[in-house]
């Protein structure tokens, strides 16, 4: 009898990689790829492993034990909310916070550094060196210090920039210093010269990002302020953005994520000179990682003992 057979629903990814590493390291477990291998449930018990699934999946095999975001973000997973029966996972994998933090670190020393500037300059074979302030006269505010926002906090900071994140909940377990709720977000903000988004797409924090916040960001600050988004597009409301970057309330952004995704052709961003477009790249989930974690935390199911990486539905992350 096989413990748990696997539904495996990558959507948009390229199926190849996926199923070759499910199949190599399913052992006494049965793997199936929806909708390849059709819609009829398993006879035993099953889970999902899903990324970015047509929500459909969730009906055709309504009773799982559990499910598995092969991604960081569960938002892909809202059709599931409401269903606190069930237990959902999420991937906490250092080979994806490693990504994180090296697209979170270019970005933020690309807007240090001016690079957006000297690439004008190049084009027009032009010698101009600007005044460059030291990385520690530099406030870098995350929004969002969970595993992804903590862990880019650390490497700034050892690049000598001023550092310091806005979460929900306050903490103490860290040398960062972090601001906690609603209250306190004008301050962080007003702070702040670089902002990093890194804040996952829940109902609280969709359209967070307005323009409001923007006249709020950098206003204690010498210079114009700069944003940096890899969390989730809806979580800022692009129109507004767009308006700031153009006004010149922004210096600059570097942008993976949007709404909606791909990027319209005709959406401004991608001409603007002060922006910095890459294509929701910041950090891939690798299967060589990732799906032999989705076994341990299995194996850990079937001994009794709960995964680290619980998602909240309710709260959305
Ligand atoms: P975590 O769940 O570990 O952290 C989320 C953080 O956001 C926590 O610090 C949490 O606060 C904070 N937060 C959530 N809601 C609020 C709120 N209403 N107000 C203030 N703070 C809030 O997530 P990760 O760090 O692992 O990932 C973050 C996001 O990054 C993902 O959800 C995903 O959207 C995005 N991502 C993007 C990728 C890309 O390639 N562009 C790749 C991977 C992820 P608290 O600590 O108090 O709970
Ligand atoms: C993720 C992502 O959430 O790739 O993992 O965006």
């Amino acid at each position: 009898m096989y413990p748990f057979t696997l539904i495996v629903a990558v959507g948009p990814w390229d199926l190849g990689p996926w199923r070759q590493r499910f199949v190599r390291a399913a052992g006494e477990y049965k793997v199936r790829f929806w909708p390849q291998d059709g819609d009829h449930p398993p006879e035993g018990p099953y889970v999902i492993c899903a990324w970015k699934a047509d929500p459909r999946v969730f009906d055709l095999f309504p009773r799982p034990r559990a499910v598995f975001s092969l991604g960081a973000g569960v938002d892909h997973l809202f059709a599931l909310r409401g269903r606190t029966d069930l237990p959902v996972f999420r991937v906490v994998d250092p080979d994806l916070t490693g990504r994180m933090v090296e697209y979170v670190s270019f970005a933020a020393l690309y807007l240090h550094r001016q690079i957006a500037g000297y690439r004008r300059d190049q084009s027009a074979r032009r010698w101009r060196p600007r005044v460059q302030k030291a990385a520690a006269a530099t406030h870098i505010g995350i929004l969002g210090m969970g595993v992804l926002g903590s862990a880019s906090a650390r490497v700034l900071r050892a690049l000598g920039f001023q550092v310091s994140g806005w979460a929900r909940s306050p903490r103490t377990d860290t040398a960062i210093p972090i601001h906690a709720g609603p209250a306190t977000l004008g301050p962080f903000l007003e702070d702040t010269d670089i902002l990093v988004n890194l804040l996952p797409r829940t109902p609280a924090t969709t359209g967070l990002v307005d323009r409001a916040i923007l006249k709020q960001l950098g206003r204690k600050r010498p210079e114009k302020p700069s944003f940096v988004n890899a969390g989730r597009g809806d979580t800022v409301v692009q129109d507004d953005l767009i308006a700031a970057l153009r006004d010149g309330d922004l210096a600059g952004a570097v942008l993976d994520v949007f709404t909606p995704e791909p990027l319209p052709p005709e959406n401004p961003l991608w001409t603007m000179d002060n922006v910095l477009v890459t294509p929701h790249v910041a950090a891939d989930s690798n299967p060589d990682t990732i799906v032999p974690q989705v076994f341990a935390d299995l194996a850990r199911l079937r001994d009794g003992v709960m995964p680290a990486g619980r998602v909240d539905l309710e709260r959305g992350y």
